[in-house]
């Protein structure tokens, strides 16, 4: 590690994870079933009365950065690493109300790719704010650190729902977990033992905070159930999630679907239309259901972003009970609900790209039982599951496959290709 020129006080990590299914649907209230994995972000500290921040990076690609601790500001145009970290260390501050904050000398090293669905951005949120926390002598349960960490990381202007910084904090080794929002809950989630999750990267990057694809889908889904509940005689504009509108009828995930082929349809809906519908002008519509970078959207797809999300919620729950149950079978039901999923993210969702299609397929046809983007995706990595004695072969036919045909990328098979096992949360380490 780079270093100020003395040994560090005390050391943070938080991982990265992969999300095994339930892509899109945390921010629409709904479960999802990630892990952690092994890669993550370390930051070596030293807590100092300087009343400054100062970062640097292992990795030359991201700059030295230096700041008054009492001034912070985080841009949202230009979402440049140490914003990130400002994220987690500004929203520790302000949940604990800390109003003389030590000075930071940091040391950031990272070993997840980045923007590649692995949630490397908010393993740098939840370690910087474990890093503050430790600094400032506060101490919070693990659950108010994921809510908090799930509200600050929007400081960065990404809606996201929660899942990344959750599975950060609450991570057991071993174990895979069902993350259950509002409130917020873990439960174990015991995977098959014959199978192994293997994650590829495509090596197609998206920044979610540098573009809009990310908070457009928010807003996709905002907009469709709030027009759900319009049409269905309750209040719109106390709704913003499928999950609240879905408890407030009273549905199914089944009768949720039917309600939507009923209600929205197929073709994209028009700003106007939306603005229709909902008695408001532009103006009110951006207040009540828009975010900064997506006022200039002009066409939304409702229809079939809300069916997407109905039924991976419903595939998490099968996920779930598939593993609870055990039965003999247990493994290729898996792989039918991942490739299911990978389909809805493809054609529904439109959230990935053709590298990423092309890998899927590559995977399938190298031995999975099931293959799916993870993540946000239009990029990034595919997860899959593969039989736990065909790990090498499997291995062997994607590099070749996928990795083999490309010069740019034969050089970085190993950080891009490799077999996971579900691994332990954010801790701070003393010496
Ligand atoms: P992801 O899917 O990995 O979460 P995001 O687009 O949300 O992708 O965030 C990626 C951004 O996180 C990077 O562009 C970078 O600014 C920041 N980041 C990730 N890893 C590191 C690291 N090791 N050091 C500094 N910044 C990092
Ligand atoms: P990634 O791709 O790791 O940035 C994002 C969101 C998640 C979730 C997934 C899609 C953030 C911090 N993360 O993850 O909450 O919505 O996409 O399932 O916004
Ligand atoms: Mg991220």
């Amino acid at each position: 590690m780079g270093s100020y020129g003395k040994k560090p006080d005390y050391y943070a990590r938080a991982s990265g994870r992969v999300n095994l299914i339930g892509e899109h649907i945390d921010y629409c209230g709904y479960s999802v079933l990630p892990m952690a994995i092994e890669q993550d972000v370390i930051i070596a500290v030293s807590s100092n009365d300087s009343g400054r921040l100062q970062l640097v990076n292992t990795n030359m690609e991201y700059g030295m950065f230096e700041c008054d601790i009492n001034d912070l500001s985080i841009n949202k145009e230009k979402p440049v690493w140490h914003n990130y970290f400002l994220c987690g260390l500004k929203g520790l501050l302000e949940h604990c109300k800390v109003t003389s904050p030590k000075g930071l000398q940091c040391v950031v090293d990272g070993t997840i790719p980045k923007s590649a669905g692995l949630s490397s951005s908010s393993a740098l949120v939840c370690c910087a704010a474990l890093v503050t926390m430790h600094a400032n002598g506060q101490a919070l349960s693990k659950k108010e650190l994921s809510d908090m960490c799930a509200h600050c990381e929007r400081f960065i202007g990404t809606e996201g729902g929660g899942m990344d910084q959750a599975i950060s904090f609450m991570a057991n080794k071993g174990t895979a977990k069902l993350i259950e929002f509002n409130p917020l809950k873990s439960t174990d989630v015991e995977l098959p033992e014959d199978v192994v999750f293997v994650i590829s990267n495509c090596c197609v990057e998206l920044n979610k905070a540098a573009t809009s694809h990310f908070n457009i889908r928010v807003v996709e889904c905002r907009l469709a159930s709030q027009i759900i509940a319009k049409t269905k005689g309750l209040k719109w504009r106390e709704f913003k999630r499928f999950a609240d509108v879905q408890k407030a009828l009273g549905l199914t995930l089944d009768e949720a679907i039917n309600v939507v082929k009923e209600i929205l349809h197929q073709e994209p809906y028009t700003k106007e239309e939306v603005c229709g519908i909902l008695e408001v002008t532009a103006d009110e519509l951006a207040q009540t259901s828009l975010s900064a970078n997506t006022l200039d959207v002009k066409t939304f797809k409702l229809h079939n972003r809300a069916t997407h999300v109905f039924s991976e919620a419903n595939r998490v729950l099968q996920f779930k009970k598939t593993c609870d149950l055990k039965p003999a079978d247990a493994s290729v039901v898996l792989g039918y609900l991942m490739n299911d999923s990978h389909s809805s993210c493809r054609d529904l969702y439109q959230c990935s790209c053709d590298d990423l299609d092309r890998l899927v397929d590559i995977c399938c046809q190298s031995g999975a039982l099931g293959s799916r983007l993870t993540g946000a995706g239009w990029g990034g990595c595919a997860v899959s599951m593969v039989p736990a004695n065909q790990v090498d072969s499997f291995i062997k036919s994607v590099t070749e496959k996928y990795y083999g045909k490309d010069d740019r990328l034969k050089e970085k098979v190993k950080e891009n290709l490799f077999a996971t096992q579900p691994g332990g949360g954010a801790a701070i380490y003393v010496e």
